[in-house]
């Protein structure tokens, strides 16, 4: 049985949040006590020029509350954007879980997501290389299930202990509060440089899966490996996915610096405005499924959280969907309240015991009671669970639950002994008993030894330009570390993936790497430098993963997408009606930018309306671009600069650029002109050229946009963009 009907996004969260709501509309404006307010502009005062007086209630309450506005913003992932939706289970997995929410396929379980970059503030770019975040607070029946990861299967350590480090290192230096949301300083490449550990991640981080075309084209990851436990009570070590049905696409990394002067609300504006266009975005959610018994089986520790397993060892079954098809009503009362935990599990999901996922256990819930105020954060709106909540906890900070009756303790025989503990069967947690029989010690698995067999996986499965893109991306970070001895470590470490990376690495860097350093370990206590607590070099049992480069993504959808169009007066107003109906017919979004906002006269006298103006937008902000016919129009768009720009711009980025008519007179002005008729035949790769606009010419520049890039263009020249 569904527990929602989800057409008309209403579902069970929805219903429990709908109580909170305030609308204010044909309301008069009260105090907090409820008190009609006559004039809420001017104090009380002695006179009209004279004092203001500490009676006036109205004055006091107004800026007390607004003096309080405030809390801490998060310490890691404090810039984020979220949306509410549902999952839904393709088939029952009880075989793997008793989970409820993995049961039934009819049954939808509303979630609220929440996407975020690591380093930044809360007011930073979108755009910041980093890691994404990728928190799903699942509303189950039996509570609420938080599945926290990110857009990288792996991470920098292996033991929380070092989280703090870490994150002292990314966040701006402490004398001077910078850089603002970026990696590239000292201080995060001389802890890196002293982390071998990190190695594996790096490759991702240095990876373009750092700069995300859109939060709805990234994959997502639970990282650690987790327990499902069935009805039987036998469990699988389990890893989870998220897999974006638009694909896996990110930009260029100069796009991505210009984004973020340009907008750097880009991916929260996208994802709003997809969801507001009702192009809801679609996650599947994949496990990886290991039985217990071979627990041992791989040549990494399924307890190191640098690690993947290979999705061709051990293939992710995509189990059910999550579809995000409401953005919230008030960005702090849900985005920025939400507090999720990886403690947060039901029954048939468990922990296992890998020592980042243990510290995180612990952080959760300790910096919630900072950051919102107290132990009764899972009593606001959007934390709590769509079941009711019954124990003996009480009292604390803007308590909003009324106990009812005198007994708060257990057991007692005064409220009747309830609330009831559960059996098992009864639904009551009961944490898998898995036995554990070693001596306390504090150090590590000498299994989490091997730092490299994997960064050389992610780095050899990377296409050319792929790896290209990570060769400058390190370049770029490495090149704006002031301390030469840092780079060269860094080098030294690169030397261990890939001799060509280091090379090029170094090429650019201008360090020697005839003796690269060998790897220093400093992350391993007092036995970091014995030789036992060395890097043990290894060789993964594949060389190639496929999964893991981007450019074997899904290329076959141009939905949601955004595709400028310049328009000048004189512009072929048929060419521009039947493109934009076209790629409105594949559920793109055409968006028409003129010289001017407000009316733009056609060839034919008629007027259209451009949607924005080369002021006010820019290339990096759109997928593709369109220029139309028009002989006066083409005239005018030569002659503005802007114009140019924004074609050269977009070339460089590798987008698709398709022109017909006189509209190809212009692009021979701009510098894609000195590609025309090239005989490279990469030069011209997603210029998509023709007399007119019919249906064949819109069919391939839609093929063009659903290609994404044409990052083989780069293998020719860059052009100044
Ligand atoms: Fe964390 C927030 C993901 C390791 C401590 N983390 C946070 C968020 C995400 C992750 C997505 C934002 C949640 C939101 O949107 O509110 N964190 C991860 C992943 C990790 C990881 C995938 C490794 C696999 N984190 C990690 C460690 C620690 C923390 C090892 C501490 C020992 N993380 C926190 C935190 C945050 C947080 C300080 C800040 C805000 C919050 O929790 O609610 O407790």
């Amino acid at each position: 049985m569904a527990t929602q009907d989800f057409p008309g996004n209403i579902n069970k969260k929805q219903e429990d949040l709908e109580p909170n709501k305030e609308e204010s509309s044909g309301e008069f404006m009260t105090t907090n006590q409820g008190v009609k307010v006559n004039d809420d502009t001017n104090s009380l005062k002695v006179g009209d020029r004279g004092p203001s007086l500490l009676e006036d209630f109205i004055l006091r309450e107004k800026i007390t509350h607004f003096d309080h506005e405030r809390i801490p913003e998060r310490v890691v992932h404090a810039r984020g954007a979220a949306a509410h939706g549902y999952f839904q289970v393709y088939e029952s997995m009880a075989k793997y879980t008793k989970a409820k929410f993995l049961q039934d396929p009819n049954v939808q379980t509303p979630v609220f997501v929440r996407f975020s970059t690591v380093a930044g503030s809360r007011g930073s770019t979108d755009l910041a290389r980093d890691v994404r975040g990728f928190a799903v607070k699942f509303y189950t029946e039996e509570g609420n299930f938080d599945l926290v990861g990110n857009n990288m299967p792996v991470f920098f350590i292996q033991d929380a202990i070092k989280f703090p480090d870490l994150i002292h290192a990314v966040k701006p230096e402490p004398h001077n509060e910078i850089p603002q949301a970026a990696t590239a300083h000292d201080t995060f490449w001389d802890f890196i440089s002293l982390s071998p550990e990190s190695m594996h991640m790096i490759m991702w981080a240095m990876s373009d899966r750092a700069i995300p075309r859109s939060l709805r084209m990234m994959e997502g990851f639970g990282v650690h490996t987790f327990r499902f436990v069935n009805e039987e009570g036998v469990s699988y070590f389990v890893k989870f996915h998220w897999k974006p049905l638009l694909g896996v696409h990110s930009v260029a990394w100069d796009e991505a610096q210009k984004i973020s002067g340009k907008d750097p609300d880009f991916h929260r504006r996208d994802l709003f405005e997809a969801i507001e266009n009702g192009h809801f975005p679609e996650f599947e959610f994949g496990v990886q499924i290991v039985p217990k018994d071979d627990e041992h089986k791989y040549d990494f520790d399924l307890l190191d959280p640098t690690k993947i397993i290979p999705e061709e060892i051990v293939p992710v079954v995509r189990i059910g969907k999550m579809v995000l098809n409401k953005n919230p009503d008030n960005f702090f009362a849900e985005t920025e309240q939400v507090a999720f935990h990886p403690g947060h599990i039901v029954p048939g999901i468990d922990f296992t015991n890998d020592p980042l996922l243990q510290g995180r256990l612990f952080s959760y819930t300790d910096t919630q009671l900072i950051r919102l105020g107290g132990p009764n954060f899972h009593e606001i709106p959007i934390n709590r669970p769509v079941v009711p909540i019954h124990n003996n906890q009480r009292d604390g900070y803007m308590r909003q639950e009324i106990n009812v009756g005198k007994s708060s303790y257990h057991p007692n025989s005064t409220g009747g002994g309830c609330p009831f503990q559960a059996k098992m069967s009864e639904g009551g947690f009961t944490s898998y008993p898995e036995r554990v029989d070693a001596h306390k010690v504090r150090g590590r698995s000498k299994s989490f030894l091997d730092f490299f067999s994997q960064a050389k996986l992610f780095f050899n499965s990377q296409s050319e330009y792929e790896q290209q893109h990570i060769i400058r991306a390190l370049r770029f970070e490495l090149g704006k570390v002031t301390i030469p001895a840092i780079r060269e470590r860094m080098v030294g470490l690169l030397s261990h993936v890939n001799s060509r990376l280091a090379a090029e690495v170094a090429a650019g860097l201008g360090v020697d790497i005839d003796e690269p350093l060998a790897p220093v370990n400093h992350m391993f206590g007092a036995d970091a430098n014995t030789v036992e607590f060395q890097p043990v070099e290894k060789q993964a049992p594949i060389d190639n993963a496929p999964s893991l480069s981007m450019a074997n993504t899904i290329k076959n959808t141009i939905k949601s997408r955004k595709i400028a169009v310049l328009i000048a007066d004189g512009v072929d107003e048929a060419a521009v009606a039947k493109v934009k109906a076209e790629l409105a017919q594949a559920e793109a979004q055409a968006v028409l930018i003129g010289p001017r906002n407000g009316s733009i006269v056609t060839s034919t006298n008629t007027n259209i309306q451009a949607d924005m103006s080369l002021l006010t937008t820019a290339s990096v902000l759109f997928d593709a671009v369109y220029i139309p016919g028009g002989d006066e129009h083409v005239n005018a768009l030569i002659a503005d600069p802007d114009a140019v720009h924004f074609v050269n711009e977009a070339y460089s980025h590798c987008k698709p650029i398709a022109a017909n008519g006189e509209g190809i007179t212009f692009l021979q002005a701009t510098y894609v002109g000195t590609k025309l008729g090239s005989n490279s035949p990469e030069a011209t790769l997603g210029l998509v050229l023709s007399e007119n606009a019919n249906s064949t010419f819109i069919q391939q520049f839609i093929d063009a946009i659903a290609q994404h890039r044409f990052w083989d263009r780069e293998k020719r020249d860059k052009v100044p963009s």
